[in-house]
């Protein structure tokens, strides 16, 4: 995570520990100022910084199709995979909010989707409709598999690090050529490479709700998750409640009411946790937070 998202990240974390997680909250950066980093290890167990580690170059610039294409083959999932002093690591991206506790998640019994699946990986999908989705939430046997990296749980080993890494270095290989692909290697990539594993392990997407995808889609996934509350908002594409000045910026993109109110109040869900986050912060004396940097939630104040 870069600069712009330290305060996201910020809410991510204060809705990690409002829900009560026992387990070690590490925190991934990279092109961090200090004062960023030392507000963010005021709630994290940890502050890792992967500039160096990173098995790709960062600071390729994203001029040009070639660079944009090595830029994408970039990947967080090889030191994932090294934090072996874990058995499970629960990755979750920085512009999500949690809702409930997932922690039985670290324990949860997974079943692989063949049997000889050396590496795995569990995760979601962004389902189109609501016959994509199973009576578990996990993709019915029609849906089109859109992996969603937003909530991925995996299992370090060395083994399977050095396994990725070989293939990335022969998709990079293969993308060198003309036509570029735009396949990211976070997403698309780590899913390919898994699932040619046999092992991609699905989980519920209530545990990594796409709200942009919802609207998106439209009312049947609202009426879905209305029935199936969400307990992992994902705040992906192109709806992002921080940078909303006004109704949320969500009217204007979702003409049906019940998808926007819906995406209201997730939106709210997360402008609450990020107030919580700044207030305490603010009120750490090791912060410099000026009061000002404090939004407020006022548009959702009618609680
Ligand atoms: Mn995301």
């Amino acid at each position: 995570m870069g600069e712009a998202y330290a305060d996201v990240a910020l809410t991510a974390i204060t809705s990690v520990r409002a829900v009560g997680t026992t387990h070690d909250l590490v925190v991934l950066v990279w092109n961090l100022r200090k004062a960023l980093v030392q507000r963010l290890s005021m709630v994290a167990t940890s502050v890792e910084h992967i500039s160096q580690t990173f098995p790709c170059p960062h600071n390729v610039e994203r001029r040009g199709e070639m660079n944009k294409n090595q830029y994408l083959m970039c990947s967080k999932i090889p030191l994932l995979l090294r934090l072996t002093q874990y058995s499970r690591v629960l990755f979750l991206d920085s512009d999500v909010v949690l809702t409930e506790n997932i922690d039985y998640l670290f324990t949860a019994a997974l079943t692989p989707s063949t049997s000889n699946s050396s590496f795995w990986i569990a995760g979601t999908h962004n389902p189109k409709n609501a016959q994509e989705i199973a009576a578990d939430g996990t993709p019915a046997k029609s849906a089109e598999l859109r992996f969603n990296g937003g909530l991925m749980l995996l299992e370090p080993t060395e083994e399977a690090a050095v396994a990725f890494d070989t293939f990335l270095t022969r998709k990079r290989r293969e993308n060198e050529v003309a036509p570029w692909t735009s396949r990211r290697a976070d997403q698309e990539l780590t899913s390919e490479f898994f699932e040619s594993q046999g092992g991609i392990r699905w989980l519920g997407c209530e545990l990594n709700w796409g709200v942009w995808n919802m609207g998106l889609r439209g009312r049947e996934l609202a009426e879905w998750a209305e029935r199936h509350p969400p307990k992992v908002l994902h705040f992906s594409g192109n709806f992002k409640p921080w940078l909303a000045k006004d109704e949320l910026a969500w009217s204007h993109l979702v003409k049906d009411r019940k998808v926007r109110s819906l995406g209201r109040r997730f939106a709210c869900v997360w402008h609450r946790f990020h107030e919580q986050a700044m207030l305490s912060i603010a009120q750490n004396p090791l912060s410099s937070l000026q009061a000002d940097e404090v939004t407020n939630a006022s548009l959702c104040s009618s609680k």
